[in-house]
């Protein structure tokens, strides 16, 4: 039976390399949809977990790894051995920057090295990691051809971007449309047979790996750019005496061509901070400089600084050095409702007032426990006590199951970088780009 034919009738056997936030959910999705799944990943931990059948993504419902791994659908391991077995193999491997700046793709080259003695003739191979147009043509094509297979006759690659939106309850990677572009048509065509058979959502085809790879940058670098723009006009309506969040709920009413952003103390995350400096780093290659990204991720990396500064301001207000102030932090996870502190901007902003000899707490439902700078703090719980003796209350990440009537009432001050205080009215609040003068 043919590939196409295998995956029509859901007897591929697919392998997923790399079982985080994206990985795990689609080796969860392929193996409900009725397909042998085995997961590849290098930290021994998740492998022994996944085969307990226990979660650790939050976007992954629990009790279907438990039934797909209990119903033997889904098992993982180390070894890239079951690629040897496999008619599908998707890699879904982090795609970071390295300390430059510069996008390192060590983790697809690492795990493409590690597959080439098992790969062969009749394979369909996908990579879904979020990087630079040209990675899929550039970095694996070869790679594979050097086995002396032919991509679109011998072996099939395509790239489809990972959509997923970490915490978001109404659009999960099953029902997540999916952008798909092969290396040929025949790529192509077998890449969409496989999406379709596992997902719910459209599957969107574009004409090459680069136009999907670029289709992913377009989608995160409207992102970064936009959050940037409205940290900057929130900078702005702070020095004009504007709310900015009261002028962003009128501008919402437009109900065509507007789109809306909020302001931060920063931008966090693996994706939204990192990924357009694929596309940044990609353009130099061709002369071209995307002023957009550089200047949105300036403005962006600025903000931790900025409420830092309007920390101290607040405090010299009140005739407090933030020398040897309390601060309380209130939500560090990189955005409300995860438990993810990669990129935070409140661990940024802990580590400069810690820097700058505050005595810092935190509070967060989700993290149990933070590195900042060279501290390891523990999340206190929100006991008004705690509240009452902190000099200063700073909301740092607006986490839904957090009584911030409660927070405001026993607080001496607070600064909400989040809006998360919508609604309540009391001259102890200060919020990022509300303006008093
Ligand atoms: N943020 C703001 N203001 C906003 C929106 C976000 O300050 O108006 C901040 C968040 O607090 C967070 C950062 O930006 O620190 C990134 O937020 P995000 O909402 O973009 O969330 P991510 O990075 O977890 O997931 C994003 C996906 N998010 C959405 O589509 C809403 C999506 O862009 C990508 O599918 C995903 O990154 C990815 O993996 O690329």
């Amino acid at each position: 039976m043919d590939l196409l034919e295998k995956l029509r009738r859901k007897q591929a056997r697919i392998v997923v390399i790399g079982l985080g936030y994206v990985g795990l959910p689609l080796a969860v999705e392929k193996a409900r949809a009725g397909f042998h799944v085995v997961g590849i990943d290098s930290n021994p931990d998740r492998v022994e977990m996944v085969n307990e059948g226990c979660n650790y993504i939050g976007d992954v419902v629990s009790e279907d790894l438990a039934t797909v791994v209990s119903d033997g659908r889904l098992r993982a391991t180390s070894s890239f051995e079951p690629v040897a077995e496999a008619d599908v193999v998707t890699i879904c491997v982090p795609t970071p920057l390295d300390r430059h700046k510069q996008p390192d793709t060590s983790y697809i080259e690492r795990v493409v090295e590690a597959s080439l003695p098992h790969l062969h003739a009749g394979q369909l191979v996908v990579l879904e990691s979020t990087t630079y147009p040209g990675t899929t043509e550039e970095v694996i094509r070869p790679r594979i051809e050097s086995l002396g297979l032919k991509v679109g006759e011998d072996i099939f690659l395509a790239f489809s971007p990972e959509r997923v939106d970490p915490g978001n309850a109404r659009y999960r990677t099953r029902n997540t449309p999916k952008v798909i572009g092969g290396v040929t048509p025949q790529c192509t065509e077998i890449a969409k047979a496989l999406y379709e058979s596992i997902l719910e959502g459209d599957v969107c085809v574009v004409s090459s790996p680069r136009a999907a790879e670029m289709t992913k940058l377009l989608e995160n670098v409207f992102r970064i750019v936009n959050i940037s723009l409205v940290n900057e006009l929130s900078l702005l309506c702070e020095r004009m005496g504007i709310d900015i969040w009261e002028v962003i709920d009128a501008a919402k009413t437009k109900p065509f061509g507007y789109m809306p952003f909020y302001p931060g103390p920063g931008l966090g995350g693996h994706c939204i901070p990192l990924d357009p400096f694929y596309l940044s780093w990609k353009a130099k290659e061709y002369g071209f400089s995307t002023r957009f990204i550089e200047l949105a991720g300036q403005i962006n990396d600025g903000m931790p600084e900025h409420v830092v500064e309007r920390t101290m301001e607040l405090l010299n207000d009140r005739g407090i050095a933030l020398r040897g102030a309390s601060i309380l932090l209130v939500g560090v996870a990189y955005k409300k409702d995860i438990d993810d502190l990669r990129e935070s901007p409140a661990v940024k902003i802990g580590d400069l007032l810690l820097q700058r000899g505050a005595l810092l707490s935190y509070h967060d439902p989700n993290i149990p426990g933070a590195r900042m700078g060279t501290h390891e703090l523990r999340s206190i719980p929100l006991h008004p006590d705690a509240l009452a003796a902190a000099d200063l209350v700073l909301i740092t990440t607006g986490h839904s199951d957090v009584d911030y009537e409660a927070v405001v009432r026993h607080a001496q001050q607070v600064f909400d970088t989040r809006n998360a205080t919508q609604g309540i009215q009391s001259p102890k609040i200060v919020r990022l780009g509300s303006g008093t003068k």
